[in-house]
């Protein structure tokens, strides 16, 4: 009489394992190297960047920042099958899909810098500015999957959030109406495990997110997104049917955050070394670079020779974001109100002696 939930399996999709053995040898054999080439070489630069803005934070220089250490293959794998004309609907911890699109170094130091021009987008096409409050974003991929239908145009919209973004509201009305509008928008879970210390044993009662798919009566997936080639292939086909008009789709790919949620957050508090060091043996950038230095396409010579010329790059645009000006301070007091109540006044007198005794103000 009643739905056996726990009856139904969800298949976790996967072409190499940790090892780099291949696992799926014909959907394998369809990925063109140089695709794992460049899939290799875009999380290397963006570990790279990720590694140094930590570095960065450490040293006083910049705000608070979300590491993205560990999950990059699914933002790279994004990044490479979106099309110009195509949407991306980020959240805030998918830094390579950004790039992808056209994001430059500058305006990332910008934004996690404090000022609000490093979400100006000038060159970045078809992209919404990250969404720091949970899930908000996804309604806002469904509009514009809407506006696609509309206008009958072929481009699709890729929008990201987290496994906590799933228990939100915004979640559900969002992956609703897509489902019944029949919108082209491909909904990524990245489910790192938490939602700052919320495991995700706690987050839902539910097997999976892939799963929720089946309810909204959209079509899902779960992939290992600590396989590029699994994430690539499976992104390719999700993103050709929804340009085919075969709707939206729920990817759920999991990773974990081997960082920290943000600079501020310290996970020895609420998760163990041994679960850090298990998923350390799942790392994405590993797992491709061993697969390719057996097929002598990669060193560890090359490698660290691109490390270093991605440290000078990032160096160089670091330095130009230092010496230019800073935000203008009373920008976080001004165009909320037409006269400043006396609180928010005092705040401000507050914050501008805090400012000067940091001798941040310029
Ligand atoms: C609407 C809203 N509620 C709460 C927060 C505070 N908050 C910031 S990040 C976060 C956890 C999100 O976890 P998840 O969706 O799994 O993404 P992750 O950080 O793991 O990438 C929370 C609760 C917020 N930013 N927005
Ligand atoms: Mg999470």
């Amino acid at each position: 009489m009643f739905i056996k939930k726990d009856e139904i399996s969800v298949p976790k999709f996967q072409i190499m394992d940790e090892k780099g053995t291949i696992l799926e040898k014909e959907r394998f054999a369809l990925i063109e190297e140089k695709v794992l080439i460049e899939g290799l070489k875009r999380i290397l630069f963006a570990r790279t960047v990720d590694l140094q803005i930590v570095s960065y934070q450490r040293q006083g220089r910049m705000y608070t920042y979300p590491p993205n250490i560990g999950q990059e293959a699914i933002a790279v794998a994004a990044g490479m099958v979106l099309e110009k004309e195509d949407w991306l609907v980020p959240a805030y911890r998918e830094m390579a899909a950004w790039l992808a699109k056209g994001v430059t170094l500058f305006e990332l130091f910008q934004y996690w810098g404090g000022h609000d021009q490093g979400m100006a987008l000038k060159q970045a096409h078809n992209m919404l500015p990250v969404s720091i409050p949970i899930a908000s974003q996804l309604l806002h991929a469904t509009g514009i999957g809407y506006a696609i239908k509309l206008k009958k145009q072929k481009n699709v919209v890729i929008a990201f959030c987290g496994d906590g973004g799933t228990s939100e509201g915004d979640f559900h009305e969002a992956l609703n109406f897509a489902s019944v509008w029949k919108v082209p928008v491909i909904f990524i879970v990245q489910n790192n495990g938490y939602a700052i210390s919320c495991p995700f044993t706690r987050q839902t009662g539910a097997q999976n997110v892939a799963l929720k798919s089946v309810a909204y009566g959209i079509t899902g997936l779960q992939v290992d997104g600590n396989d590029f080639s699994a994430m690539y292939t499976s992104l390719k086909e999700v993103v050709g049917r929804a340009r085919k008009g075969e709707g939206p789709f729920l990817l759920e790919a999991v990773t974990y955050r081997l960082g920290a949620h943000t600079t501020s957050d310290d996970p020895s508090k609420y998760r163990s070394i041994e679960e850090e060091k298990q998923w350390q043996e799942k790392d994405p950038l590993k797992r491709l670079s061993m697969y390719l230095t057996k097929k002598k396409k990669w060193s560890a010579q090359q490698e660290e020779k691109l490390v270093q010329q991605y440290k000078k790059k990032i160096e160089k645009d670091f330095k130009e974001f230092e010496s230019s000006k800073s935000y203008d301070v009373h920008d976080c007091f001004n165009h909320l109100y037409s006269e400043i109540p006396e609180d928010l006044k005092a705040q401000q007198t507050h914050y501008e002696q805090f400012l000067q005794a940091k001798g941040v103000q310029k």
